[in-house]
């Protein structure tokens, strides 16, 4: 496992495990992890190193008791931003998002608390969200006389719509538990996220790292085609992932019925 010298990081905190598997800590609990312009570059810097450091899998955590308080108010504050400079900052989280979303490396996002406003982006940009009894969504732009810029009218309104996404804005309306995941937010509802989030990695670090990456990459891309160049694109992509030799032992155990079935238990 190998980063980049360069990458240094003071807001995210990484460790990677002997299967392979990164956890990626937000680290400023004092701040709610709130996402400052440093953090976001820091973001940008990791992501981009990740696909070809050899990692499988990236559980995305946080410390403290809230996932993200979303953009960091005060900086933006202090600041006093002109248009061009946010437009250029939100094109920064775009491209970290981007390469969470599009990096081919599954990232699971471990949630407890606030999830909220670029929070929710960040949330929305992993490929499952493990929610826990804490975990609560919003969108408090709309309360803040501000508006979403790092990609929530894209992948917030893909999980939930584009009514309830309105609505979200429009009223401050906060989802948590059942309905959070009944709308899509969150796939999963347990009581130790961070726990299920390394379970759900530990199975997926098991598959062969080009069949992930398909997952992690091409959907998401094919989403953003016409039908008929993403059935060419899926055709291609099973070109390549269904013929990798990776995969010759597998299809050999399931003709020698050696391979384990699919039943529901
Ligand atoms: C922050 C931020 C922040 C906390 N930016 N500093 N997001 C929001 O509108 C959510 C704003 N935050 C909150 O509603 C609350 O902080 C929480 C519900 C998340 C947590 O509450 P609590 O009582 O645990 O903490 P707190 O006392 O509010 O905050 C603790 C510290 O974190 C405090 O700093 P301190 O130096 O005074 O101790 C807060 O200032 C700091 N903090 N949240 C900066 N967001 C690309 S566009 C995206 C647009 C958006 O994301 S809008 C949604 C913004």
């Amino acid at each position: 496992m190998r980063f980049p010298d360069s990458l240094k990081l003071e807001n995210l905190a990484v460790t990677v495990d002997d299967d392979a598997i990164a956890t990626v800590a937000l680290n400023r609990p004092d701040k709610r992890n709130a996402l400052d312009s440093a953090t976001v570059e820091e973001l940008v810097s990791l992501f981009t190193a990740l696909p070809r450091a050899g990692v499988k899998v990236v559980v995305l955590r946080a410390e403290g008791p809230h996932f993200c308080a979303g953009l960091d108010l005060v900086e933006h504050f202090k600041e006093d931003r002109e248009p061009a400079d946010f437009m250029h900052l939100c094109l920064r989280w775009h491209e970290a998002f981007n390469k969470m979303e599009y990096g081919g490396v599954p990232v699971i996002a471990a949630l407890r608390g606030a999830v909220v406003g670029g929070g929710l982006e960040l949330a929305s940009a992993a490929h499952i969200r493990v929610a826990d009894a804490s975990t609560y969504f919003a969108l408090p732009e709309g309360q803040r006389g501000l508006f979403t810029g790092g990609g929530a009218t894209i992948r917030v309104a893909d999980l939930v719509g584009k009514a309830r996404m309105i609505d979200m804005m429009l009223t401050g309306r906060i989802y948590k538990g059942e309905e959070a995941v009944s709308v899509g937010l969150a796939q999963y509802l347990v009581e130790d996220s961070e726990a299920k989030a390394m379970e759900l990695a530990r199975i997926a670090a098991g598959h062969p790292p080009l069949t992930n990456f398909a997952i992690c990459s091409a959907i998401s891309h094919m989403q953003n085609m016409s039908a008929l160049d993403a059935a060419y694109a899926e055709a291609v992509v099973a070109g390549v992932v269904n013929t990798q030799k990776a995969a010759r032992g597998r299809l050999e155990a399931f003709a020698n019925k050696t391979a384990a079935r699919v039943r529901p238990e």
